[in-house]
C-alpha cells in the first residue's frame, strides 16, 4: 500500500453523486471517527447525535415526529425499506412495484428480501402511474416512487403513487437519496407533507455534502420501524434495527454538522447554484445541436456520441452515460460553472 495514496479530486468529476464534504462536516467526520452509533450504550454521544440528524431529516422532509436512522447510504435505506413493507404484510407472495428508473438498489433488495420486483414503464421519464397501477395487486407490500431519478434528475407523481399504495394498503416509498436536499427548493410534492408517503431514503452523503458514509432512512412513525427490530441480548440495547452492527459515526456526526451549518440557507444558495449550472449547460448543449433530456433537478443528459464522450473521458473528465447512452452531468456541490466553461471548450475542441 502506497503511503502516500491521494484521493481523487473533484476538478474533473461530473458524474459522480457524492461530492466534496462541507469543511464542518469534515472535521466532525474525523472527530467521531472512532465511535459506534450501533452501540448507543456504549457512545452515547454519537447516538444523540443520530437522533439530531433524523429530527434535521424530518424538518427537511416535512415529518414533525419522524422515525429512522442513518444507514450506510441509499442501498441500505431503500432494502430496509422494503423489509419494513415485506415484514409487516400478510402474504406469502410479496412484490413490489417500482418505475423502470428506479435505482438498482431495488434490485438487490428484491432479491435478498426474496421479494418479486415489477417495474413499470416512464413516460417523459417519470412514472407513469397507470402502468403502476397495472402491476399492483393484493400481493403488493410497496410501491416505490423515485423523487430525483439516477440517470435523469426526474420527479415521480407522489401522490399519485402514494394513493394507489394505500388502495392496497401496500406501503408508499420514496427513493429522494440524491434529490432530497435539492428538492426544498422546489414545487415539487414529493416529502411526507405532501402525500401519504411512508418510508424515504434520503442521503446526507451525497447533495447533503457530509461525509461517506451517510445515508438517511426516514419513516412516519416509530411503529414502522418496530417492523425492523431483532434482540440484542448482550448489549445495553435491547434490540437493533439497522442492517449493519457497527456504524460509522463519522457519517452521523458530519451529517448533522452538514445539516445545522447548511439548512436551509445554505442548500438553498446550493440549488440556486447547481440548477443555473444545470440550465447553462443545457443551453449550451444545445446550441450545439444536441437533444438534451432535463434539467429538471441538476442533472443534464444529452445525446452525444459515445467517441465524443470517450474523448472527454481520455481528457480526464469523469463523465457516464444513461442506460440508453447519453452523456450524463450530475451538477453536484462541487462542480462549478468554470469547471463546466472548461468542459464545454474542450466539447468545442472535439
Ligand atoms: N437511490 C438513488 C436515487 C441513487 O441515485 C442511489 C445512488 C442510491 C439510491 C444508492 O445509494 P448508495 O450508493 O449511497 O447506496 N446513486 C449513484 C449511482 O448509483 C451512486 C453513486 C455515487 C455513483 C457516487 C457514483 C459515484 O461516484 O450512480
Amino acid at each position: 500500500m502506497r503511503q502516500r495514496a491521494e484521493p481523487q479530486d473533484f476538478e474533473r468529476v461530473l458524474s459522480s453523486m457524492c461530492t466534496v464534504p462541507h469543511p464542518v462536516a469534515r472535521q466532525a467526520a474525523e472527530r467521531f471517527l472512532a465511535t459506534n452509533p450501533g452501540d448507543p450504550g456504549t457512545y452515547e454521544t454519537v447516538a444523540e447525535l443520530e437522533d439530531e440528524a433524523v429530527d434535521a431529516l424530518g424538518e427537511l422532509t416535512g415529518l414533525t415526529d419522524p422515525a429512522g436512522y442513518v444507514a450506510s447510504g441509499g442501498t441500505e435505506a431503500n432494502i430496509q425499506a422494503l423489509r419494513i413493507a415485506r415484514n409487516r404484510a400478510d402474504t406469502d407472495d410479496p412484490n413490489v412495484v417500482a418505475p423502470v428508473h428506479a435505482h438498482f438498489s431495488f434490485t438487490k433488495a428484491a432479491d435478498v428480501l426474496d421479494l418479486e420486483l415489477r417495474t413499470a414503464p416512464a413516460t417523459d421519464y417519470r412514472a407513469n402511474t397507470d402502468a403502476v397501477a397495472e402491476l399492483i395487486d393484493d400481493d403488493t407490500v410497496c410501491v416505490v416512487g423515485v423523487a430525483g431519478s439516477t440517470e435523469y434528475g426526474f420527479v415521480d407523481p407522489i401522490p399519485a403513487i402514494a394513493e394507489l399504495a394505500h388502495d392496497v394498503d401496500a406501503l408508499c416509498h420514496v427513493d429522494a437519496a440524491w434529490g432530497g436536499f435539492y428538492l426544498p427548493f422546489t414545487d415539487h410534492s414529493w416529502h411526507f407533507g405532501h402525500a401519504a408517503v411512508d418510508t424515504m431514503t434520503i442521503d446526507p452523503h451525497k447533495v447533503g455534502q457530509a461525509a461517506v458514509p451517510a445515508g438517511g432512512l426516514l419513516a412516519r412513525d416509530d411503529s414502522l420501524l418496530d417492523d425492523l427490530a431483532v434482540e440484542t441480548p448482550y448489549l445495553e440495547s435491547t434490540s437493533q434495527l439497522t442492517l449493519t452492527g457497527t456504524r460509522s459515526g463519522a457519517g452521523v456526526a458530519s451529517a448533522v454538522a452538514a445539516m445545522d451549518e447548511l439548512w436551509p440557507a445554505g442548500y438553498r444558495e446550493q440549488y440556486d447554484r447547481s440548477m443555473d449550472n444545470a440550465e447553462w449547460l443545457a443551453d449550451q448543449l444545445r446550441a450545439r445541436g444536441h437533444d438534451v433530456v432535463g434539467p429538471e433537478l441538476p442533472l443534464v443528459a444529452a445525446d452525444l456520441s459515445v467517441p465524443m464522450t470517450d474523448e472527454l473521458r481520455e481528457r480526464g473528465w469523469r463523465v457516464s452515460k444513461t442506460g440508453a447512452g447519453e452523456m450524463r452531468v450530475v451538477c453536484m456541490p462541487h462542480v462549478t460553472r468554470s469547471m463546466l466553461r472548461s468542459f464545454v471548450a474542450d466539447l468545442d475542441w472535439y
